[in-house]
């Protein structure tokens, strides 16, 4: 573990993008290392968005903050990837109107596959790394693959922010703060075939913890609407905000990486897209599924053993299916370059 005088090499990509402009202030206060972490922070986006990059440099400075030692700006790979303890990787190419599903994996498997390269050439071999950037589980994977000399353990994607999402649905239902509700689980990918699981999820309600199906009391609420309000709900934001989610995926970073560093509670797990390796709930090897985890000097371990129903199971093979058919188109491609 890095020493608290030694600054941390913090990366984030797609700097200049409305979720950077968001995520970056919590790191730069602390948020997420601790208030007494220093931290060089470097921020990479592609050339047009340099002027705009230098702005947010600026909007840095002024904050003043206590902890942030250097921020470096560039659209230069090798200088970005290099030394890192953490990679956060939000930047990718945005669905445009009229964009094939696979013309846009096209496009971000060759992002992914140049960005793990780099991390591969030019990183620390501990560096820890976040994908956030759609379709985030399969580019977490090409990223992966192409950085052979990084374990594959170091390479997650986020999945927080449904987890925070289907936390937060919970507790509105049932008049608690959100942080009376633990253990909710999203299986699979980070996409709208995701499965948004309470069956393992406990809520404290008039100083009781009870699980969450005896508490809602609302069998067909938890297995029908719950579950679409949470698969949709990133939809819905963009519906009425004209925008898609920025602060909340901002905040869902900082959950994710922060718990990673500093592990979870005691009996609590956390939802993240971790590598899948055949022998957890009959998920396929090779792909970049979201799991339960806990985490522990800095090492997250899939929760083995819950209890599956047969309608759990049929959701989350759904999704595992969805990912199969991402990770072969997506090599595909690579084989084809
Ligand atoms: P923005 O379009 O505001 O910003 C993206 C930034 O990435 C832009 O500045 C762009 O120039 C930059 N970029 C593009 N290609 C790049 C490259 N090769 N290297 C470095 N930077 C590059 O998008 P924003 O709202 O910030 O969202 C970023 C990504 O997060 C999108 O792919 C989005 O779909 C994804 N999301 C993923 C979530 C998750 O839970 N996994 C939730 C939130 C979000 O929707």
């Amino acid at each position: 573990m890095v020493g608290i005088a030694e600054p941390l090499r913090v990366l984030v990509t797609g700097a200049a993008g409305q979720i950077a402009y968001s995520l970056l202030f919590g790191i730069a206060k602390g948020d997420v290392f601790g208030k007494d972490q220093s931290l060089i922070l470097v921020l990479l986006d592609i050339t047009p968005m340099m002027p705009v990059l230098n702005g947010v440099v600026m909007e840095l400075e002024d904050c003043a903050l206590p902890i942030l030692k250097e921020v470096i700006a560039t659209d230069k790979e090798a200088e970005a990837f290099k030394d890192l303890d953490v990679a956060i990787l939000v930047g990718s190419m945005p669905r445009r109107e009229g964009m094939e599903r696979k013309d846009l994996l096209k496009a971000n498997v060759k992002i992914f596959k140049s960005q793990g390269a780099a991390l591969d050439k030019y990183s620390k071999k501990t560096v820890k790394v976040l994908v956030v950037g759609n379709p985030a589980n399969t580019n977490c994977l090409i990223a992966s693959k192409s950085a052979s000399s990084i374990p594959k353990e170091n390479f997650t994607c986020l999945t927080r922010l449904d987890h925070n999402r289907a936390q937060s649905q919970i507790a509105v239902r049932l008049g608690i703060p959100a942080k009376d509700v633990k253990n909710v689980i999203i299986w699979g990918n980070h996409s709208s075939t995701q499965f948004p699981d309470v069956n393992h999820a406990k809520a404290t309600v008039k100083g009781k913890t009870i699980g969450v199906y005896e508490a809602v009391q609302d069998d067909s609420w938890l297995k029908g609407d719950f579950i679409t309000t949470v698969q949709q709900r990133g939809a819905a934001v963009i519906k009425a905000r004209k925008l898609s989610s920025a602060m909340s995926a901002a905040k869902a970073i900082c959950d994710h990486v922060r718990d990673w560093w500093f592990g979870t509670h005691e009996g609590e797990f956390v939802s993240m897209g971790v590598i899948s390796d055949g022998n957890s709930y009959g998920i396929p090897e090779d792909l970049i599924y979201s799991f339960p985890v806990a985490i522990k000097n800095q090492s997250w371990k899939i929760i083995e053993g819950l209890p599956i129903d047969d309608f759990s199971r049929e959701k989350m093979k759904l999704t595992a299916d969805e990912l199969v058919d991402e990770r072969d188109t997506a090599l595909q491609f690579i084989s084809s370059e």
